[in-house]
């Protein structure tokens, strides 16, 4: 793992210890409708727009892109839903990431697509703190655990996005009950993006789909920065992208998300 995402996982330990007494999921659950992601990318599919799930993210590891608050991630989230975005992921890790939990209430509050919590899931207690329609879990962050969290995501009524990105993750998600698996084109050890890492491990699944009768969604995410960089994830077999730091650089975040839709 890479120093600052270690430096996150030590971070958000402290922080949920402190959780416990505060949760109380019952009156969480008032009042929430689940959005439906898969159904979500299949209508987009219809339509011809590329299934892109666009990121609201303050900043990333020793880059700041942006000052958000609850109600300019409103904003944010509103531009990419007019521009045809499939679903929004809202960073709720709050200190290397700048992200919050109040951005997530927010951005839910403002737009009628499926919402995505960005976080690093350690512990049962993340699940209970927040409302969200899908909730990442990182393969190489959970290890064994994996499963039992997909379990419990699925029980809530959260669809997990289980995010892998070498032969061994997969192979572990490819175990759990997840429907819907993101790969990293991100290295968590080294930072460094590389597109192939779809190219590899995307016709693994749609092979094993094919084995096993199942049907998979395939979300490719980071580091696209162009139409062509989304077409070539596409080609290799990315059912949608997940696109962050494109949007936040760019002045528009309309304009550049629309651009990834066509
Ligand atoms: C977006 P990018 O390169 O477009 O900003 O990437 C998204 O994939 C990235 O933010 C991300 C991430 C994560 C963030 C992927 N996996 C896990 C935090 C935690």
């Amino acid at each position: 793992m890479h120093a600052s995402i270690l430096h996150i996982l030590n971070t958000t330990k402290t922080r949920v210890q402190a959780l416990g007494p505060q949760i109380s999921s019952e009156s969480q659950k008032m009042g929430f409708e689940k959005r439906d992601f898969i159904s979500a990318v299949a209508a987009a599919k219809a339509d011809g727009r590329v299934p892109v799930i666009a990121e609201v993210k303050p900043a990333s590891p020793g880059r700041t892109f942006r000052d958000i608050s609850p109600a300019t991630a409103a904003e944010l989230a509103w531009e990419m839903e007019e521009a045809g975005a499939v679903a929004v992921s809202v960073l709720t890790e709050p200190g290397v990431f700048r992200g919050s939990l109040e951005n997530l209430d927010s951005v839910r509050n403002k737009v009628c697509l499926p919402v995505l919590r960005k976080d690093f899931i350690i512990d049962r207690l993340q699940l209970e703190e927040a409302q969200s329609d899908l909730v990442l879990l990182i393969a190489g962050i959970l290890g064994g655990q994996l499963g039992d969290f997909v379990e419990l995501a699925l029980k809530k009524g959260v669809e997990p996005l289980v995010e892998v990105h070498n032969r061994k993750e997969l192979d572990l998600s490819l175990e759990t009950d997840t429907r819907v698996i993101g790969i990293n084109n991100r290295d968590l050890e080294t930072l460094e993006i590389n597109l192939g890492t779809t190219e590899e491990l995307a016709p693994i699944i749609r092979e094993c789909d094919l084995d096993h009768g199942t049907r998979h969604l395939i979300i490719s995410e980071s580091g696209m920065n162009s139409v062509q960089d989304v077409r070539r994830v596409i080609q290799a077999g990315a059912d949608a992208v997940l696109i962050g730091s494109a949007l936040m650089e760019n002045a528009s975040v309309f304009d550049k998300t629309k651009e990834f839709v066509q």
